[in-house]
This record gives structure tokens, C-alpha cells and sequence, in this order.
């Protein structure tokens, strides 16, 4: 691939509702959308799940600009690209910044799909025609609103439900939403907001036969979470705190988690996702794509991920119109009884449109070799 030009547009889009998490609430998504057009006028397409503001990692959409800007795009233009697995090792001197690497290494791949043809699931090497999705609440005013929520999604098919804890919003809250659901796959996140001083009131949870309980310790943890691990019957899943195959390889060798949380900006891209997806299956680890409140293109990107086989468990993939009255793609993401149908047509799978995208385009930028 002999690349032409690569375009960045700052976007933003209004979410439908508000989402709140124990780090903060969001009430639109601001982030870095990227075109990758290739000397034949293939484009392809990819976002930064970089946030406006630094909560969930260190990165924002403006250091991630930067990055891409000043030291990821030029090492692009560099020399032709014969495969996407080149980029991440183009890229490996420069440290983290994973969310810039990803976006720009998920376009790569996109174009490269589309090029050879085939769809981005089948490049990646995905079996699954169809994945199964669940869905992620954000903390709400009440329990009562939570539980009306809960309803709704059971009720459109959605295959799990992640709500979303913190200290004074977990055990009773996790006892009613129980006691009034007692048969569905629920799960909590606490992005981070215990320390083990609070171990006992994590144990309190394993009363609820979750399917997990994601992140529960500092971002930057694996040996706090190994210790909980041995004190909790309820599997702990790392979201945070797992940047690369080698922090899996090692949180895994200390037990710190017994399901891992992929999501391709974290990890810093498709290939190094696949590393991870690689090494949980050959020990057993169950995976599964996590979501970062995307637009229609990082959702597409989301999909053909899952289609890898040891994505056991129900991801955070919705459906478009969950976040979004209008999405960016065409057609939509849509679910129908909690399933996903995986798009066969080549690269991503979903047109980004080019009328939405300006709608929602506050900068851009073409940068050429
Ligand atoms: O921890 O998975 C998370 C949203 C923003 C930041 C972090 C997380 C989330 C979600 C939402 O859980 C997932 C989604 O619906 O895209
Ligand atoms: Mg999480």
C-alpha cells in the first residue's frame, strides 16, 4: 500500500442519554476520526477511543493529535506498507500512546481489507458470522431507574448486562437489581475505584453470582488485583490496566484476572489485539471487545474483532441508535435479539458518510508525504 493521504477530523457527536462512570459523565463524545486514502483512491477508515479529557488512560484527543501528527503519520509515509502487522513495529519506538497507534493501525488494516478484497473480520482471521452482545449501563440516579434500563435491554435481547459500581453504588444496588432479575448475566465495572482497604465489600458482591467484576483496583495495578483474585469467588476482569500481550502474559502469571476486557485502542491496535486474543486462549482465558462509547467506525472495528474465536463472552458492541440519532455508517449497527450480524462486504463492513461526517466535523487536517 502506497499511501496518499490521511486525513484527521476532530469530532462531536451529542450521546443520546448521558453516560456516568465512577471516573465521570459524558454527555458527547468528542474524539479523532482517521481516513487513510491509498495511491489507487482506496480509503479506510478508523477512530481514536481517545477522550476529551484524561480519565480513562492518560490520553486525550489533543495528545493523540499531536502524536499522530508529529511522529505517527510521518513514520506512515516513510516507506509502502505491505501489511498491517508492519505498523505496530514502525511504531514500537515510540512509547504508549496507544489510542493515537491504534486509530492510525486500524485504518491500515481497513484499507488493507478492502484492497485485498475481503472483509476485516476475515483478515483478522475472525470465524463468526454472528456475535453476541450485551450491553454497559452507566451509573443512575436511582435504582429504580437502573432496573427500569435493565428491563428495556432484556426485553430488546441483549445478552448481558454490565452495570456500572462505585463505593456507595454497589452491593445494594447489585442485591435488587438481583433479586429482581434472577436469571440474566450481570456484571459490574468499577473503573478502578476501590483499593484493597475495601476488599470486603468487593467480597460482598460474590452473593450475586456475577460473571465478573471488571477492574475493581488502580489502572495501573496487577498485584493488588492477584490478592483480591484469591479472596473472590466472582472472576475478576482487567479492562485498565492491560496495555499490551506482555502485561496479559504477566497478569495471567499472577492470577491477577481470569477473563480479560480486549479494546483495541487500549492495546494499541488490531495486530497486538490479536497477540492478546492468542495467548488468553492458550490458557483459557475467555475474552471479550470491550466499547468505548464509539461511533459507527470503531463499532465496525469492534465486530470484526469479536469474530476471533476465544471472544467467548458478549461484548459492549451495541447497537448504533443506543448512543446515537444519527450514526456515521451506512447502514447502522443494529442487534437483533442480542446479535450482531458480522457485515461480509470488504474492509470494515459499514460506509462511513461522508454528509453525517462534515455534520459532526469541528477541524480537519490532510497531511500528504
Ligand atoms: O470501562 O468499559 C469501560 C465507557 C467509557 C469508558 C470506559 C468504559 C465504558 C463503558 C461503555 O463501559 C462501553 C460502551 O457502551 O461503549
Ligand atoms: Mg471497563
Amino acid at each position: 500500500m502506497k499511501l496518499d493521504a490521511i486525513t484527521l477530523r476532530r469530532m462531536r457527536m451529542e450521546l443520546k442519554a448521558p453516560f456516568t462512570t465512577s471516573f465521570g459523565t459524558f454527555l458527547q463524545k468528542d474524539f479523532i476520526l482517521v481516513e487513510i486514502r491509498d495511491q489507487e483512491g482506496t480509503c479506510g477508515w478508523a477512530e481514536s477511543v481517545a477522550f476529551a479529557a484524561p480519565w480513562y488512560n492518560e490520553e486525550t484527543l489533543e495528545t493523540n493529535w499531536h502524536i499522530m501528527k508529529d511522529f505517527l503519520i510521518p513514520l506512515l509515509f516513510e516507506t509502502p506498507i505491505a501489511h498491517p502487522d508492519e505498523v505496530s513495529r514502525r511504531f514500537a519506538h515510540i512509547r504508549r500512546n496507544n489510542m493515537a497507534k491504534a486509530a492510525l493501525e486500524g485504518a491500515v488494516w481497513d484499507l488493507y481489507a478492502k484492497r485485498q478484497n475481503i472483509s476485516l473480520a476475515k483478515a483478522l482471521g475472525g470465524e463468526r458470522t454472528e456475535i453476541e452482545v450485551g450491553i454497559s449501563i452507566g451509573i443512575q440516579k436511582s435504582v429504580k431507574d437502573l432496573l427500569a434500563l435493565i428491563d428495556q435491554y432484556v426485553s430488546e435481547g441483549y445478552r448481558r448486562m454490565k452495570v456500572k459500581i462505585k463505593p456507595g453504588w454497589d452491593v445494594d444496588v447489585m442485591a435488587e437489581v438481583r433479586r429482581q432479575f434472577p436469571d440474566i448475566l450481570l456484571m459490574a465495572d468499577a473503573n478502578s475505584a476501590y483499593t484493597m482497604e475495601q476488599a470486603d465489600r468487593l467480597k460482598e458482591l460474590d452473593a450475586f453470582n456475577l460473571m465478573m467484576i471488571e477492574q475493581p483496583l488502580a489502572s495501573d495495578d496487577i498485584v493488588d488485583h492477584a490478592q483480591l483474585q484469591r479472596q473472590l469467588i466472582t472472576p475478576i476482569c482487567l479492562d485498565e490496566s492491560i496495555h499490551s500481550v506482555e502485561d496479559a502474559r504477566k497478569a495471567i502469571e499472577l492470577g491477577s484476572c481470569k477473563i480479560i476486557n480486549i479494546k483495541i485502542g487500549r492495546v494499541g491496535g488490531l495486530t497486538e489485539s490479536k497477540k492478546i486474543h492468542d495467548l488468553c486462549a492458550q490458557h483459557n482465558i475467555p475474552v471479550w471487545c470491550g466499547g468505548m462509547l464509539e461511533s459507527g467506525v470503531g463499532r465496525a472495528h469492534n465486530i470484526a474483532l469479536t469474530t476471533l474465536s476465544n471472544f467467548t463472552m458478549p461484548g459492549d458492541t451495541a447497537a448504533s441508535s443506543r448512543y446515537w440519532d444519527r450514526d456515521i455508517i451506512d447502514p447502522e449497527v443494529t442487534v437483533e435479539n442480542g446479535v450482531i450480524r458480522v457485515p461480509e462486504r470488504r474492509g470494515i463492513g459499514y460506509e462511513p458518510n461522508r454528509d453525517a461526517i462534515d455534520l459532526f466535523t469541528l477541524a480537519s487536517q490532510t497531511f500528504r508525504p
